[in-house]
């Protein structure tokens, strides 16, 4: 594991959300932490945090620099190396408010410690190699999960699950890429590697990297949330139905047609999976600004999504802005949902897959409530598509970043193949075999620049 220069200076960051809390936290981490807050505190019995025990709480008062008292605090010492950057960390334990936090804080910084950018203490766990960089980003994802299953999906990939996959994979590489080498290097005592076997073990890691980008769709809408957007002309319910998914009056329904202008964003969670649910303006041809605005934004939001709930009145019969809404649906996930099912039914199911084939129907009345689970369970297979093993062994991936490495480690790999089957020289082989490697040794961070580790921890909160 990289170490990327000398970490030397001591750190320091309100580590718990600004506003008022049972507790809130100043945490410092590095060589001075401990004699720096020690020369803040002050304990009933004199006692210093220099002699403290390893993993001890230790109560006593944070001075300022008269030595008046800022706050009551319970300071907590944990050194190197088994602390959370693996430096010495001291978290200062104050009550939870803006100003006590605030005031020991600057009195930190005032005696020598740095104010911490965002991530900075996991980054310095990654290079102080406690982590890798793909556990690292599993910190903010556990932090930012919406639903248990993306907790759970996060957690694996803090404990190592995804490195170990990655790691897996570039080992078997390296190996490649050494005997490669070997046969380059000592051409009369080794000689050149056995086509055959070069090709089965790019064929053999190429399998592992495809089934994982098969993960990777999936994946991201765990992370991120499956941007949903609820579309179909005005009155139709799309208000309502907004309201059954988060089960509570979050969008105005009226009976009069426009009545939704402009976009109303909420999360759900529907099995396990975070939708974020936008429901829109009713699509018509209107020449009210206002309006106009709002059916022009549904139309953008119905581009962009992830998946499209697609709703009609099924207690009338298909108007014309149904159909020019079924057009645009074509080739994009959606379900079709046929509202209003209390009032009966003037259209049959034939009549609806005629004009789109493709498109799961789901009949619901959003008044009252038949049809959610039905729909619930028809949204997520098709997030899902069934493809996707979510038991908690399995390895998904959930970033971008991850996909795309595969992607090139991919390319490197077929390149690598191509030249074995061209007789061309070894030498080239080793070029794409030491590429893909490189590709995958990028997630975990072996082999990556430092503006991608700048730009990976620069998405974090201060004091994490
Ligand atoms: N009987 C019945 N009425 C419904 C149902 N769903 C919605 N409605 C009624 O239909 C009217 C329009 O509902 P909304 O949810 O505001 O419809 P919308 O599609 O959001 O309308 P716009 O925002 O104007 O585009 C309201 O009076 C609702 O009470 C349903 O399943 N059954
Ligand atoms: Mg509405």
């Amino acid at each position: 594991m990289l170490v990327r220069g000398l970490i030397e200076d001591t750190i320091a960051a309100v580590a718990t959300p600004l506003g008022e809390g049972g507790i809130g936290i100043v945490r410092v981490s590095g060589a001075e932490a401990i004699a720096l807050v020690d020369q803040a505190f002050q304990s009933p019995k004199d006692k210093r945090l220099a002699g403290a025990g390893n993993w001890s709480l230790n109560y006593g008062w944070i001075l300022d620099g008269e030595g008046n008292r800022i706050d009551e605090a319970v300071v907590s010492i944990m050194r190197a190396p088994h602390s959370y950057t693996r430096e010495d960390v001291v978290e200062i334990n104050c009550h939870g408010g803006i100003v006590p936090l605030q005031k020991t804080l600057e009195r930190v910084l005032e005696l020598g410690a740095r104010l911490a950018e965002p991530g900075e203490f996991t980054k310095r766990a990654f290079l102080h190699g406690r982590i890798d960089l793909s556990q690292a980003e599993a910190v903010i994802d556990v932090i930012r999960a919406k639903t248990d299953r993306s907790h759970r999906l996060a957690l694996r990939q803090l404990e190592g699950g995804l490195s170990e996959a990655f790691d897996g994979m570039r080992q078997e590489l390296v190996g490649l890429l050494a005997a490669i080498e070997a046969g380059i290097d000592f051409p009369d005592e080794v000689g050149d590697m056995e086509p055959e076997a070069v090709i089965a073990i790019c064929d053999s890691v190429n399998e592992q990297i495809q089934s994982l980008l098969e993960t990777a769709d999936t994946g991201r809408v765990l992370r991120e949330g499956v941007d949903t957007a609820i579309v179909g002309r005005p009155n139709v319910g799309k208000s309502s139905l907004l309201n059954m998914l988060v089960r509570e009056n979050r969008a105005i329904v009226t009976e009069i047609p426009g009545t939704t202008r402009d976009v109303i964003e909420e999360i759900v969670n529907i099995g396990g999976f975070p939708f974020v649910v936008r429901d829109t303006a009713g699509i018509r041809h209107t020449e009210d600004v206002i309006e106009k605005i709002g059916v022009e934004r549904a139309q953008a939001l119905m581009e962009g999504a992830d998946l499209v709930l697609c709703v009609v009145d099924g207690s009338t019969p298909m108007h014309r802005e149904d159909i020019d809404l079924f057009e645009q649906l074509r080739d994009k996930p959606a379900v079709l949902v046929v509202n209003k099912s209390d009032l009966g039914s003037a259209v049959s199911d034939e009549v609806y897959r005629h004009k789109l084939p493709e498109t799961p129907i789901v009949r619901i009345s959003a008044v009252t409530g038949q049809g959610l689970e039905e729909l619930e369970e028809t949204v997520v297979s098709e997030v899902t598509k069934g493809r996707i093993d979510l038991t908690d062994r399995s390895v998904i991936v959930t970033r971008v970043r991850h996909k795309q490495a595969l992607r090139e480690a991919q390319e490197s790999l077929v390149a690598a193949r191509n030249t074995v089957e061209n007789g061309l020289p070894m030498d080239l082989v080793a070029i794409d075999v030491r590429g893909a490697a490189e590709r995958l040794g990028e997630v975990t961070g072996h082999t990556v620049s430092d503006e991608v580790i700048d730009r990976i921890f620069a998405d974090f909160c201060i004091g994490k």
